[in-house]
């Protein structure tokens, strides 16, 4: 009888089981909140896919804490975040973009310990014109003893520097719904077989590289950024005929996810700077559930980020929607702007 080859593809639950069996020790309950995420995650894959046949897209009359306006979207999206994770006994508690404060769960739901933070559907201004957006979010251990008798007495168990993240990730929902993960130990890529309904792993050990001739940035900023944003720049602009001795492409895509997973597959540098009309509040990204996670990513993909002053993974925060300025990617490049940073210091 001919033989005959069945592939069998590795889906999220045996990758997650495999880590849970092997030296990670990953513990089950971390591997059922992710596999939770997922399934949210597709969910969203498919409200996202239907657009405007299931009437998601438009505005949903309403704004978030940081006082823009969400879109329908953006509201579909945190719901299903919170329907899929708050009944399975893994979280303390869940905080959102799109939530002014944390989330306690129910009390007719076990708590568990963990702390999930998401940004539900990044890169709003694409939704309503069919460009990649990306839900990302970050898991958190939630201290013992935690104050979770109130909603506003929970932020402070969120305060926590990213380095203390145990899981994180994004789904990018572009021509692929694509779930880009990290537990520590490497970065890997699912992608999502709609037929299926499962995340398989289609990239293992996803390595930044090093050197890179492209750079992301919104340049419709550049007068309002600070001199060091200004000075490495204006040399990458300057291309052979400058400093850099070498010519760069530029990319914006708008939707924070399509931009780092771009930087995740070829290398790059993504930087959404301080800038003056945005000093007060620090940044424009927020860093408990868009810088941090995809910090973590870049980092355990051999890249860095920084804010230009510090590692975006060792900052403390002081409040669950504080903003910071973001430099992250190929590590050389953002030791230049780190660099330049410094020159401007002294
Ligand atoms: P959002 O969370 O409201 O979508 O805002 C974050 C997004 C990022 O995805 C993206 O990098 C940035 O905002 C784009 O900002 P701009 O429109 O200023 O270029
Ligand atoms: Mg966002």
């Amino acid at each position: 009888m001919d033989s005959i080859t069945i592939t069998r593809p590795i889906t999220l639950s045996r990758y997650l089981v495999e880590k849970h069996r092997g030296p990670a020790g990953l513990p089950v309950d971390l591997c059922q909140l992710i596999e939770s995420v997922a399934r949210a995650c597709t969910q969203i894959a498919v409200v996202v896919a239907r657009g405007g046949l299931a009437d998601v897209l438009g505005e949903a009359g309403s704004d978030n804490i940081q006082g823009e306006a969400q879109k329908k979207l953006d509201v579909i999206s945190n719901t299903l975040l919170i329907d899929a994770n708050e009944w399975g006994g893994h979280l303390a508690a869940m905080a959102s973009e799109e939530m002014d404060w944390p989330r306690l769960i129910p009390a007719r739901y076990p708590r568990g310990k963990y702390l999930l933070l998401f940004d539900p559907l990044d890169g709003s201004s694409n939704i309503d014109v069919n460009v990649s957006i990306g839900t990302i979010f970050s898991i958190l251990v939630c201290p013992e003893h935690a104050d979770l008798s109130s909603e506003t007495a929970a932020e402070q168990a969120f305060l926590q520097a990213g380095a203390h993240q145990v899981a994180a990730g994004y789904v990018i929902y572009g021509p692929s719904a694509l779930l880009v993960l990290t537990v520590g130990d490497g970065v890997v890529a699912f992608t999502l077989d709609r037929e299926s309904g499962a995340f398989i792993l289609t990239r293992e050990n996803i390595r930044i590289p090093e050197e890179t001739r492209e750079f992301a940035v919104n340049m419709s900023n550049q007068r309002h950024w600070e001199a060091p944003v200004q000075r490495y720049v204006a040399e990458l602009l300057q291309g052979s005929q400058g400093a850099r001795g070498k010519d760069f492409n530029m990319r914006w895509i708008a939707s924070m996810v399509a931009d780092v997973h771009r930087v995740l597959s070829r290398g790059g540098i993504f930087m959404y700077p301080l800038d003056e009309r945005i000093r007060a509040q620090g940044g424009k990204l927020r860093l408990m559930y868009e810088a941090n996670p995809m910090a973590w990513l870049v980092e355990q993909a051999g890249g860095a980020a920084s804010t230009g002053r510090a590692r975006i993974l060792a900052i403390t925060p002081e409040k669950l929607h504080q903003r910071v300025p973001v430099i992250l990617g190929s590590k050389s490049e953002v030791a230049v702007v780190v660099a330049y940073h410094a020159d401007a210091a002294c």
